[in-house]
């Protein structure tokens, strides 16, 4: 019943999109190329590029779980338990800004209800609370650390609520509206909204049905700009918390026409993604799985990763967060893998973040700044495509990019470094801008008179970081086996990665 009255509602804009579009619609009858061109034109909104190119974001998991030493708390937990003596906003936020974090998240409730704000809806907060003598409030400490520091400012609101008693019942869906206002309205620029799909019992064992295109309405409403996450029409969960991304990864990805809310906003048409539950396969977007599809959306992924094995502070586990080396590995396996990266630095019950969590992101960000520093692609000459400038491919500005010819069968992008050079390192970007179009890749050095492949791949999307054993060699060429319409190539790197093991 609700799917054919949606059909009705949406049918009339579902025809042929000529505007560029987050969304495209698979008509009866169309050709495979026809298919593969409509997918290379779903481009991004502009509120997902500017969180793509975010890259680096961050999560603070706080609340009472960091002060009864629990992951999930039951919403019975005696909250006179919170207190963090020196909670100090300004320096989580800089310790993720000095650490190259361009966003971050504040779990403002989680399961257990409490808020770290002072909801005027419920009295389980930190108003009733010793901490400042009930006068404090998280979420405005990190916001305000946020402007200050010029970092984006996101939220997270559990819809599962352990503690509210209305939970379960229509009224729940009001009080969680009227919660979600209170932090839309209060605290400044929201960048993005995060929703966990957890879904258990409320203090009655009734479970909840979440209203959420209501809560989507309203963030629309009034926070245009933000994101919604993960059980949300803007971003989607890349469907593990190891911090690892899939090998390929589409933002083009199949979706059902009942999936699409599609909104007109001036003379822009765009769609809202309904969530589509948790996509875990390994291809979720590639040819074989967009021909059967009725329609084409713009869902990119987020990899979402703890600093440490819980999301919550646990003193027993000081000695077990990850160390600067493998937070560099999880960036190559998440922003080198198309997707954005949330790590998530729990402040301890002080109200800091500590101090082997602290190393661990200086390090991290020292191993990023000294592989990344040159690029030996910046003083190179192109070859192919021939009349093209370098400067497109190594100006780290997303939106310039290399032009193929129309008609050339296999795009080659051809470098010639002018003296041998050593690297172990590929960094590709496209200029999603205009949508992800290659399938496959190669890349070649030119050695005793032949073309050699020191790495390869299938999606490269808003950035591709490929790691291989030292290379030393003058003259590299980056082939594209395969793209669904003439790729764009915004950026070309090759890296040297000294300390490599
Ligand atoms: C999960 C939650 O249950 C965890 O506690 C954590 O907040 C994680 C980010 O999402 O679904």
């Amino acid at each position: 019943m609700r799917i054919s009255m949606f059909l009705a509602m949406y049918i009339l804009p579902l025809s042929n999109i000529a505007q560029p579009a987050n969304y495209a619609t698979i008509l009866k009858g169309e050709s495979e190329k026809e298919i593969f061109t409509k997918a290379a034109n779903v481009v991004p909104t502009a509120r997902q590029l500017r969180w793509q190119k975010l890259e680096l974001t961050a999560f603070f998991h706080f609340g009472i779980n960091t002060f009864t030493d629990r992951e999930w708390g039951n919403g019975k937990e005696d909250i006179s338990l919170f207190n963090p003596k020196k909670l100090d906003a300004l320096q989580w936020v800089s310790e993720c800004k000095n650490a190259g974090i361009k966003q971050v998240i504040i779990t403002a409730k989680h399961h257990d209800g409490f808020c770290l704000w002072p909801s005027k809806l419920t009295e389980h907060s930190v108003k009733n609370t010793a901490w400042k003598n009930g006068e404090g409030d998280v979420v405005r400490e990190v916001s305000e650390a946020c402007k200050k520091l010029n970092v984006g400012f996101g939220i997270y609101l559990s819809p599962w609520d352990m503690n509210n008693g209305s939970y379960g019942t229509a009224a729940y869906n009001d009080f969680f509206t009227g919660q979600l206002t209170e932090l839309l309205s209060n605290y400044g620029i929201v960048d993005e909204v995060w929703f966990d799909g957890a879904n258990g019992e409320g203090p009655n064992g009734k479970k909840q049905e979440y209203d959420f295109e209501r809560w989507y309405a309203l963030i629309r409403k009034l926070q245009p700009q933000a994101v919604i996450a993960i059980m949300g029409p803007d971003v989607r969960w890349v469907g593990t918390e190891t911090g690892y991304g899939r090998e390929q990864e589409w933002s083009v990805i199949p979706v059902g026409l009942e999936n699409l809310k599609i909104t007109s906003a001036n003379s822009q048409t765009s769609a809202d993604i309904k969530p589509l539950g948790d996509m875990r396969g390994s291809d979720l977007g590639s040819r074989k799985k967009i021909l059967n599809a009725k329609a084409l959306a713009w869902y990119p992924a987020e990899t979402d990763v703890s600093i440490r094995p819980g999301w919550f502070y646990h003193k027993s586990e000081d000695s077990l967060v990850k160390t600067s080396e493998k937070l560099l590995d999880i960036y190559f396996n998440s922003v080198g893998k198309n997707t954005v990266l949330l790590l998530n630095i729990p402040p301890n019950k002080e109200g800091l973040l500590s101090d082997a969590d602290i190393k661990s992101l200086q390090g991290w960000k020292a191993l990023r700044n000294k592989i990344f520093k040159t690029n030996l692609v910046k003083k190179a000459k192109l070859f192919s495509p021939a009349k093209q400038k370098t400067i497109k491919i190594v100006d780290r500005d997303n939106a310039t990019n290399i032009s193929f010819n129309q008609e050339n069968k296999e795009y080659v992008l051809d470098i010639n470094l002018k003296k041998k050079s050593l690297f172990n390192i590929c960094e590709l970007q496209e200029n999603i801008k205009l949508g992800q179009r290659v399938d496959s890749f190669v890349v070649e050095v030119w050695q005793k008179d032949t073309w050699v492949k020191i790495t390869e791949g299938t999606t490269i999307g808003y950035k591709r970081l490929l790691q291989f054993k030292n290379v030393e060699a003058k003259r590299i060429r980056l082939r594209i086996m395969s793209s669904r319409l003439q790729p764009n190539i915004a950026e070309f790197g090759l890296y040297l990665f000294e300390n490599k093991k």
